[in-house]
């Protein structure tokens, strides 16, 4: 059996959370008479202290709508280089919100408003006027690295007072909040938006949320309807996803551990070299570039040895953990990237 490490988006649903998606009660959420699905976005605006809360098919739609709710078109949205919204979403900050992405280089993924606010650009006859601010917790290409509270409530008293809104991609706030030891309510408390997504580590098959303020959520509905995001008996899909939110936040601290046993392992391997400073939750980006291999033909070598795990950059392979890969599976995982670089190291040496 392969051992799945490519993302935490592969979970299967339980078999408890496929029960839940036969028996659950469904109505037509257009109409808003989804009552399976009107718990959730209850639930979920509950657990984060918010007002409101808008179920979205994707974490995608739901930060793609966030920066269409926060600004007009002709602003910038500024953002970590390396983020999601910036990299991997094919340019929907420009597509849909007309805006324009102003990025900020950190190594570790972690913005603070120190580096933010000299970026802030106000109408001129040369500069479009900066609309928000969108920060990535965890951050995903920097290995997963956490944005503590006091960070990010600097940057959002420091937006605020210019009147800027702050979106959060808390794609895994869950993991960034087990991490840290607080409530993602705690966590994100001072954030105008927040989207988090149930398909990840959380295990549901399909889904994501964003949760703010009732009028906030109000426009994001009709943004959602706009981008054909209006779901009818979505209940059936809302089923795991309370269960998700419920049970799963619980577990997350395995798929941590897992990641840092792998990452210990990995960064004692000849060629092999991962920054333990930034393993805080479910991933490890692994540098292959001592091996002389790229990140590509490193997780082909991967792949005949049962191990998915994606190349993310020329000389970087990506681990995800997540429930679907045990303790046992995460040695295995470690095992097989040994035996690559060794091989490898073997058969360049005279
Ligand atoms: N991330 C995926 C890929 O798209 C890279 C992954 O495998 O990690 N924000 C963050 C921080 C994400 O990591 C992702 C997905 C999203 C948003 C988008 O979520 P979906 O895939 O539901 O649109």
């Amino acid at each position: 059996m392969m051992i799945d490490l490519r993302s935490d988006t592969v979970t299967k649903p339980t078999p408890e959370m496929r029960r839940a998606m036969a028996e659950a009660e469904v109505g037509d959420d257009v109409y808003g008479e989804d009552p399976t699905l009107n718990r959730l976005e209850a639930r979920a605006a509950e657990i984060f202290g918010r007002q409101a809360g808008l179920f979205v098919p994707t974490g995608t739609m739901g930060n793609t709508i966030a920066l269409k709710v926060h600004t007009r078109h002709g602003q910038e949205i500024i953002c970590e280089a390396k983020s999601h919204v910036m990299n991997y979403e094919l340019a929907m900050a420009g597509w849909f919100a007309g805006c324009l992405c102003r990025t900020i280089a950190a190594a570790d993924g972690i913005l603070t408003w120190a580096s933010i606010k000299g970026e802030v650009r106000k109408l001129s006859p040369h500069w479009a006027p900066t609309g928000m601010i969108a920060i990535e917790n965890t951050h995903n290409m920097a290995g997963g690295t956490v944005t503590p509270p006091a960070v990010l409530n600097e940057i959002c008293d420091g937006a605020h007072a210019l009147g800027l809104p702050v979106h959060l991609d808390g794609a895994r706030v869950f993991n960034a909040a087990v991490a840290l030891g607080v409530s993602v309510g705690e966590l994100t408390e001072k954030c105008d938006t927040v989207m988090f997504c149930l398909s990840k580590g959380l295990g549901a098959p399909v889904g994501s949320m964003l949760v703010g303020s009732a009028d906030t959520i109000d426009r994001a509905r009709l943004y959602r309807k706009r981008l054909g995001g209006g779901m009818r008996q979505v209940g059936v899909l809302a089923a795991p996803g309370l269960i998700a939110l419920e049970k799963m936040p619980a577990r997350l601290a395995e798929d941590h551990a897992n990641a840092r046993l792998l990452a210990e392992g990995l960064a004692r391997v000849e060629g092999l070299s991962t920054d333990l400073a930034r393993v805080q939750t479910n991933i490890v980006i692994l540098d292959v570039a001592g091996t002389g291999l790229s990140g590509a033909q490193f997780s082909r070598a991967l792949q005949e040895r049962s191990v998915l795990a994606n190349a993310v950059s020329e000389t970087a392979v990506r681990f995800v953990t997540h429930y679907d890969v045990s303790r046992e599976q995460s040695k295995a995982a470690l095992a097989a990237s040994t035996e690559v670089a060794r091989s490898v190291l073997a058969a360049s040496r005279p």
